[in-house]
């Protein structure tokens, strides 16, 4: 089957978040991010998005450095393309160094693309098995303990399994105490986004096995893989790696050093769907588990991240709310729900299986452009 691609749009899109979103290196009101379609002549449409901030905090790439790379390398790429395989357009990118999140948003809208043609859905199509992928809810910084307490709460009522602290030097201890000790039973994860350095590592195992915490997620460095490997060592929660892997080669260095026991996937982080199924299976042939990470993404890239979390090596609960967790209107259709047992339901319609809606987008956008061969 032979596709063509008629256009390829891009849009950038400012949604406001239902309460702002507060980690080690910033605090987000306002969730700034791009949008690509890509469009064949035959009229499939497919979606990807992309999550780079409107700062270089998380990661080195902006909205700025990716709207660039986007337009003004990728795009030419996708047109030269005789056939727009998801595979085919990652080879010719390998050309350009760094960029994952750029480049993952335009293989996000090839895959979706691929299962539209293939009238499966994306779940199907990457090798899901599950009709419901497990949640859980990442709970930035607070304003205080009480509120946090307060805030974990009603996630709990709401539904969802386990949560996930967002800590710092000095938001750490006292609030993880504070939640353990109101929610006895409450699955506990911590992220600390590199906020720590390596001497803080006793400390870190301290508050967190007294408070049962489970999992500790990225307390150093992104190049400190020996310090998260000590940390690792005899410790009673699994240690979890973020923005330390970025590709096969620093996946198979930190398995090579025992430098994780959880891994988060984020197909930003990685470049691309398949990227990001690979690293899980190959975690998964060493023994540690995956899971899905999330960038706080409207529906496009949560339909991207949902399909990939049904598939086998995604054991553990992912970063993966509902649509009104993070957004009062979003630009998808019908919304994610919380359903039982804190999950989610895989869409099963073609594609990612929900639809933009227009009307929305339009509301939230800043900037579009459309591009032609
Ligand atoms: O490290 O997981 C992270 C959001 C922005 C930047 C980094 C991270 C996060 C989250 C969001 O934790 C989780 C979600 O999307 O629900
Ligand atoms: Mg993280």
């Amino acid at each position: 089957m032979t596709m063509s691609l008629a256009t390829v749009r891009l849009d950038e899109v400012e949604l406001p978040l239902v309460e702002p979103f507060e980690t080690s290196f910033g605090v987000e009101h306002n969730r700034r991010f791009l949008l690509v379609r890509v469009a064949t002549k035959a009229g499939l449409e497919g979606w990807g998005e992309c999550v780079a901030a409107s700062d270089p905090l998380y990661s080195s790439e902006s909205v700025a450095t990716a709207r660039w790379m986007i337009s003004e390398r990728l795009v030419p790429i996708l047109f030269r393309l005789p056939e727009p395989t998801p595979e085919a357009f990652l080879r010719k990118a390998a050309r350009y160094r760094g960029h994952p999140m750029a480049k993952a948003a335009v293989e996000l809208a090839l895959q979706d693309l691929r299962a539209q043609e293939a009238g499966r859905s994306l779940s199907k199509v990457l090798g899901g098995h599950r009709k419901r992928v497990q949640v859980g809810v990442s709970v930035g910084i607070q304003a205080s303990v009480p509120r946090l307490v307060e805030r974990v709460g009603l996630y709990l009522e709401a539904g969802y399994g386990r949560i996930k602290l967002k800590v710092r030097p000095g938001w750490d201890a006292r609030p993880v105490a504070a939640v353990r000790r109101e929610y006895p039973d409450v699955e506990l994860w911590v992220d600390a986004n590199q906020a720590y350095p390596t001497r803080a590592s006793a400390q870190i195992r301290a508050w967190a096995e007294k408070n049962e915490v489970a999992q500790v997620e990225q307390p150093f460095a992104e190049r400190a893989i020996r310090a998260h490997a000590d940390l690792a060592r005899n410790a009673r929660f699994r240690v979890c790696l973020d923005e330390s892997i970025v590709d096969e080669s620093s996946l198979e260095d930190a398995l090579g050093a025992r430098a994780l026991t959880s891994l988060n996937v984020k197909v930003a982080r990685v470049g691309g769907l398949g990227i990001g199924r690979t690293l899980a299976r190959r975690a998964a042939r060493a023994g540690v588990p995956s899971w899905m990470g999330g960038m706080l993404e409207s529906g496009v890239g949560r339909a991207h991240n949902i399909a990939l979390a049904s598939t086998p090596p995604f054991v553990l609960s992912s970063d993966l709310s509902a649509s009104d967790r993070y957004y009062h209107e979003d630009i998808t259709d019908p919304p994610f729900v919380l359903g039982p047992g804190s999950t989610i339901e895989v869409p099963r319609g073609p594609g990612i299986g929900v639809e933009v809606n227009e009307r929305v987008l339009r509301k939230h956008r800043r900037l579009s452009r459309t591009y032609r061969p």
